[in-house]
């Protein structure tokens, strides 16, 4: 395990690397290309410029979060392979600089959806939050223009002004598009890039959808244990994995994730660990919780008890966090409550590793 931190790289991110270094234990970051349009070709300079950056402030390059992936390929549209074809030449391209793990989503329109980024908790802080009966009452169309707000003049991924002005035209490439056919459109799209992850042992870590249920009528297909499990079968290749997200996976409170840990070993190539807090008069109500299992309504010692378990060597990191201590950020992506996180995990892993021993 390799504790990580995410970042949106010069320029995009307001932590440095500087402040990421001085976190007790983290030694990577997960980063991108921030810039990148989903289905525009990463060069292999502007990789390795990266990288050097990374590594010329004494962190490692862990990962990349995202690569993202182009509407047509999603939807299946005529033009899809030549998307797939840059997506190939990108991973031949990262796989040239050493890099082995890409994490990425099949989610249609929207990336992660909240109707809240800075509900105020009892202690002051203030978290992301979802609550279903607001999404219900929501012209998807307004749906950006109702956080942009709270955004404190960052761009979120996913949420990237440009794609949000083609809301209307996103949404008209997925009128067709129902579970089963993106299901097909995500097997072709790995069958494909299989070839090149193979060549260069570079591990593909889907990420879940967030929530995890369809949302203003679009499909939805990484939600829950079956559903990942029929994607590993699909294409029954190690290169084939996931991105095990706590976060995202648990806002369906069926989801048991110690035991969806469990299911899929040697798949997990990269974890995102967080708790949330369910609100009593909802099960379909809740907000990002401080990391500890105190604080939320998951029990995080046993969802890194399974990760240590199943044998998981890949990058871990902290996922979102409040904004505490009057820090001004990302949503999500402040320092504090992240490094909080961070030192929160490791211990767990500590303690759990000495206890086998
Ligand atoms: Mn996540």
């Amino acid at each position: 395990m390799e504790m990580t931190l995410r970042w949106y790289g010069p320029g995009h991110d307001t932590i440095s690397l500087e402040q990421i270094r001085q976190i007790p234990g983290v030694t990577g970051v997960i980063t991108t290309l921030y810039d990148k349009m989903p289905g525009e070709l990463w060069t292999q300079e502007e990789i390795h410029d990266l990288k050097r950056y990374v590594e010329e402030h004494g962190l490692n390059l862990s990962g990349i979060e995202s690569v993202n992936v182009h509407d047509s390929i999603k939807t299946g549209a005529p033009d899809r392979d030549k998307y797939i074809d840059a997506y190939i030449e990108t991973l031949e391209n990262l796989g040239k600089e050493d890099i082995h793990l890409v994490c990425y989503n099949f989610m249609p329109v929207f990336d992660w959806t909240r109707t809240e980024l800075a509900r105020v908790l009892p202690d002051g802080s203030t978290a992301l939050a979802y609550n279903q009966t607001t999404v219900d009452n929501m012209d998807p169309a307004n749906m950006f223009d109702s956080i942009a707000g709270d955004m404190n003049g960052t761009v979120m991924p996913g949420w990237e002004p440009e794609r949000m002005e083609k809301i209307k035209e996103l949404f008209e490439m997925y009128k067709d598009i129902d579970e089963e056919k993106l299901f097909e459109n995500l097997v072709y799209f790995l069958e494909r890039i299989m070839p090149v992850c193979d060549k260069y042992d570079i591990n593909m870590a889907i990420h879940p959808d967030d929530p995890a249920w369809p949302v203003f009528g679009l499909p939805r297909i990484i939600t829950s244990k079956e559903k990942i499990l029929r994607v590993m079968k699909a294409v029954d290749n190690k290169h084939n994995g996931v991105t095990f997200c706590a976060g995202s996976y648990g806002t369906n409170i069926k989801n048991d994730l110690p035991e969806m840990i469990r299911a899929l070993p040697g798949r997990i190539h990269f974890a995102h660990v967080r708790n949330l807090k369910f609100n009593s008069f909802s099960p379909l109500d809740f907000e990002e919780a401080p990391h500890p299992s105190q604080c939320g309504t998951f029990d995080m010692y046993e969802i890194v008890k399974a990760l240590h378990d199943i044998n998981f060597d890949g990058p871990i990191r902290p996922d979102h966090g409040r904004m505490i201590w009057g820090e001004v950020g990302m949503p999500g992506y402040g320092l504090y409550d992240r490094a909080l996180g961070a030192t929160y995990i490791l211990g767990l892993w500590e303690a759990i590793e000495k206890n086998q021993k």
